[in-house]
């Protein structure tokens, strides 16, 4: 019924806001408002509240209503909606301006029944997460900080593929937004100019052998400007960085949310059956020399591709195929 009722109040916010964007620089009166969303003045004057709170500049006369003069460069999901295209990616947002970690959020909702496809978006992490207790670094507004819960029907064994699946959305979005062909690097991120633009941290619960639901957490860097963090300056970008201009984060994040949408609604059809080919048509370490680091072991060799199970396949010093299902790879090494 919680439910019912949100999504009527947003559906509602987003038609006013829908009029007021269309009319940007315009007064809309009062009484259009309501009759457009199907609710009282008293009810279009609490919405336009709520947007101002957010960061909405609203103008309000007597006699000539609202107008629109400022729209917040926030990933609201009022703002995500007005353009979204998807079926299950994005059908319910949870916006935070600033959180721990997306990632522990969504465990949260997931573990209280999230539909599929919901999605928590933050401007800021105070403890955003990488593999292995990793950090991952931000600035408040700059990057798009996301998760997204999906309940997948696989084995343990195949849930791989959900990564698999995320790193190629991300390739794809940034392409039809950038231009710019990002690769990707085994296991989890993507490079552009040999620099890491974007992490990605899949965690899953299973029951005995059958997943019960993944989250998907993305960490791509738009606006960043990474030379000014010591820590990361050396090995990252951001797609600021990369095109040489500031990018809209929306429309990153609106593309990348609806190329979650196809590859998701393809995988369930499919379980992702030959992802694999698209993945190391996008790899930047096929062919390449490389170090595997797992715990305290190390191997050397040259790298084939992914299987199916999205497996490191490396053909070692001694000329013989290895499989590894988990480490980090380094590209500079001596
Ligand atoms: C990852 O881990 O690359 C996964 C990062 C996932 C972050 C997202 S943000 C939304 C969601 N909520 C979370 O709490 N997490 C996810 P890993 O492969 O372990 O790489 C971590 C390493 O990347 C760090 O140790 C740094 O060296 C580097 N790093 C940290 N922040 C970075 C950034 N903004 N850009 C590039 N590299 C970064």
């Amino acid at each position: 019924m919680a439910v019912i009722k949100e999504s009527e109040n947003n559906r509602k916010k987003d038609s006013i806001l829908n009029l007021l964007m269309d009319n940007f620089g315009k007064y809309v009166s009062g009484k259009v408002l309501a009759e457009d969303s199907g609710i009282s003045r008293s009810g279009v004057w609490k919405h336009i509240a709520s947007l101002r709170n957010e960061g909405f500049n609203i103008k309000a006369g007597t006699k000539s209503g609202y107008m629109l003069s400022h729209i917040p460069d926030r990933l609201l999901p009022e703002l995500i909606r007005q353009n979204l295209k998807t079926e299950v990616v994005g059908k319910r947002i949870k916006y935070y301006e600033s959180i721990d970690s997306t990632n522990i959020a969504a465990k949260d909702l997931a573990l209280k029944g999230a539909p599929d496809g919901t999605v928590v978006v933050a401007e800021n992490q105070t403890k955003g997460k990488g593999r292995m207790k990793r950090s991952w670094l931000s600035l408040p507004g700059e990057n798009i900080l996301f998760s997204v819960i999906f309940y997948p029907k696989i084995g343990t064994d195949l849930v791989f593929r959900v990564t698999m699946f995320a790193s190629i959305a991300a390739v794809r979005a940034i392409r039809r937004i950038c231009k710019v062909d990002a690769k990707i690097k085994w296991p989890n991120d993507l490079y552009i100019n040999e620099k890491k633009v974007c992490g990605i941290l899949s965690e899953f619960s299973a029951d005995f052998d059958s997943v019960h639901y993944t989250v998907v957490g993305i960490g791509l860097n738009v606006n960043f400007n990474t030379s000014k963090n010591r820590e990361i300056k050396n090995i990252a970008t951001s797609l600021m960085e990369a095109c040489g201009e500031r990018t809209s984060r929306l429309s990153v994040f609106t593309a990348l949310l609806e190329e979650l949408d196809l590859l998701y609604k393809s995988f369930m059809k499919t379980g992702g059956e030959g992802l694999e080919k698209e993945w190391n048509k996008h790899s930047m370490v096929v062919g390449r020399k490389v170090k595997i680091i797992s715990g305290n072991d190390e191997k050397l060799g040259v790298v084939k591709g992914i299987n199916k199970y999205g497996h490191l396949i490396l053909l070692n010093e001694n000329g013989l195929k290895e499989e590894i299902v988990c480490g980090d790879l380094s590209l500079r090494f001596n």
